[in-house]
């Protein structure tokens, strides 16, 4: 089919007085955009979705790096608004890689016929709210205007990647990427000499691979990060088995837990068990795999003496695995466990042992500049052939800062963000009406499973979306007093945490300038979704609703 030229296609005029083009724009196509797009559909709704990449998948279509591969189990890490979704779909291993969720996402895109009403390859680069006529304003970068009564933001938590900016980049001689924006071809390492920079979740799950293949691979590792063995296999086709005879009654289960999973949580404090108890627990979730070191103890992200229990039983797990006394002592993090995202690895720290392996250490010896030929840090060239920077993104306010966002009177969101985020629930904004944020700051997001969060988030938006349309007040926006009262709890629980004394991608530490703010909900999933709830039960209470 020919594509309209741009003075007969809708979305390349500018919109004058008319009815919106759009009952709904959702911007992004991975989990949460395709969801609200078949939930939106659903309820009647005339929807555009547009996506920045070349195809449907979110953050599972850039992170392409070797090893990529989620760190929830893929039983859990999926849809569960279908039962017949759910039923028919086979993953084939505990923890799927990038291509499996890839091929997943676009199962799904073709089952619910999504791909129709979504616009590939577009970025939106603006969102205003124009207040003569009730609408949001979309603009993107290939020169569409169009207009949407509702404008649902999709854009994910960590899909602004954090771009590499140290002198002297552009005239390295070698190839360097991103791991959060990987070639589609795949990179070859073969022969090279390789620097890695970062050692996060991206970077722990390439080294190890990358050091297989390489001549030699230097990790400049900033901070060190606690890592678990994941303890990846295929799954147990009898366990699959008994897991899809109650997926519904095991999806409910995980809801009552903090992080919306289904890894036991541990109802005792550390100090309320005796030292073998602790041993016994600690063992026995390392033994295990996975993140359930997060529930460990009932108290371990918010008592510093649980907290060092758990800390202390990894450093002598990285004694243990690592040959070098020093590369193990440099490789022990001294930060709270899981106040930085806890990571999952295969083989991450028995990759130290290989000769072909060097870490420096570069918390006192920031790197000084790229050059024609490697790397400075402490005055000494490290010469390398490819680099990748593991550096990470600017996490869940990012994405949404990248568009020009503005509401009522012309506010733009940066603005009213300038201390850090402020939101209702992370799902909407005192003077932004009809806009909303799936999984936004200051909800629940990072800090759960993120599917589930998803769907609750997309399940609660629709409603919410079809009770105003129905009650013939279609502009729905969160009040300043009920944004005010659920940032001060917001804070309030966040300070009862260990999270604020980290340097971590939840605080914004890792982005120069960015306010430093616990951004995501830490009171827990099912609190969360208790209030959420409540907020419908009393009408909508904190948002006002009104017919223009
Ligand atoms: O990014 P990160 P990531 N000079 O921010 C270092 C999710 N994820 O892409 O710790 C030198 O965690 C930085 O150092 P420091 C998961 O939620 C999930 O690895 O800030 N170093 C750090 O070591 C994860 O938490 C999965 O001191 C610099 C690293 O780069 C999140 O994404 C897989 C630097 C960045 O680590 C982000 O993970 C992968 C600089 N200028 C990711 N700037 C799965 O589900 C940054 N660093 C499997």
């Amino acid at each position: 089919m020919a594509t309209p030229s741009t003075r007969e296609n809708p979305e390349h005029r500018r919109h004058s007085a008319a009815a919106p083009d759009f009952d709904a724009v959702v911007v992004g196509a991975g989990f949460a955009g395709l969801y609200m797009l078949h939930r939106l559909r659903e309820i009647g709704l005339r929807v555009r979705v547009f996506e920045r990449g070349g195809g449907v998948g979110g953050t599972w279509y850039w992170n392409r790096y070797p090893g990529a591969r989620c760190d929830t189990d893929s039983v859990e890490y999926s849809y569960q608004f279908s039962e017949a979704l759910q039923q028919e779909w086979r993953w084939t291993e505990r923890f799927a890689t990038q291509p499996e969720i890839l091929r997943y996402l676009e199962h799904v895109a073709e089952r619910f016929d999504l791909r129709r009403d979504i616009r590939f390859r577009t970025t939106v680069t603006e969102a205003r709210f124009d207040e003569g006529a009730g609408c949001w304003r979309i603009a993107t970068d290939d020169g569409a205007r169009l207009s949407a009564t509702y404008c649902i933001m999709a854009t994910g938590c960590l899909s602004a990647v954090n771009r590499p900016a140290f002198n002297g980049l552009d005239r390295f001689a070698g190839e360097w990427h991103h791991t959060g924006d990987w070639p589609h071809e795949g990179v070859s390492f073969a022969g090279k000499r390789v620097g890695i920079v970062g050692t996060g979740s991206s970077a722990i799950q390439s080294i190890p691979l990358i050091a297989a293949e390489a001549r030699h691979l230097t990790v400049f590792q900033r901070q060190a990060n606690y890592t678990i063995p994941a303890r990846n296999a295929p799954l147990d086709a009898a366990k699959y088995a008994d897991i899809r005879a109650r997926y519904g009654e095991l999806r409910q289960e995980a809801k009552q837990t903090p992080n919306g999973c289904w890894w036991p949580v541990n109802p005792a404090a550390a100090d309320e068990m005796s030292p073998l108890e602790q041993r016994r627990e600690l063992e026995a979730r390392w033994e295990k795999g996975g993140l359930r070191m997060y529930n460990v103890f009932k108290d371990v992200l918010v008592n510093d003496k649980a907290n060092d229990i758990a800390a202390a039983f990894i450093r002598e797990k990285i004694r243990e695995l690592v040959h070098d006394p020093q590369v193990a002592a440099q490789l022990s993090p001294h930060s709270f466990i899981g106040c930085k995202r806890i990571c999952l690895d295969t083989d991450y720290y028995e990759t130290f042992n290989r000769p072909n392996v060097t870490l420096v250490d570069i918390s006192d010896a920031p790197i000084e500049e790229i050059t024609q030929s490697g790397l400075r840090t402490g005055g000494t060239e490290h010469a390398l052939d490819t680099i990748v920077f593991a550096i990470g993104f600017d996490a869940m306010t990012g994405p949404l800062l990248s568009i020009d966002i503005r509401g009522r009177g012309g506010r733009t969101l940066k603005a009213k963000w300038a201390d850090g985020p402020r939101s209702y629930l992370g799902l909407a904004m005192e003077g932004f009406p009809n806009l909303f944020t799936i999984t936004g700051p200051s909800s629940p997001s990072v800090l759960t499973n993120m599917v589930p969060a998803i769907e609750q988030h997309v399940e609660w938006i629709a409603a919410c979306i079809d009770h105003a349309r129905a009650c013939g007040r279609p502009c729905i926006e969160a009040s300043r007093a009920a944004e005010d009262a659920w940032i001060a709890h917001h804070d309030e629980v966040a300070a009862g945490t260990l999270f604020p004394g980290c340097n971590s991608w939840y605080v914004g530490a890792n982005v120069a300038g960015k306010p430093r703010k616990v951004t995501p909900y830490t009171g827990g999933f099912p609190a969360y979704i208790e209030k959420c709830e409540a907020v419908v039960a009393h009408g909508y209470e904190g948002f006002t609703l009104t017919a223009a």
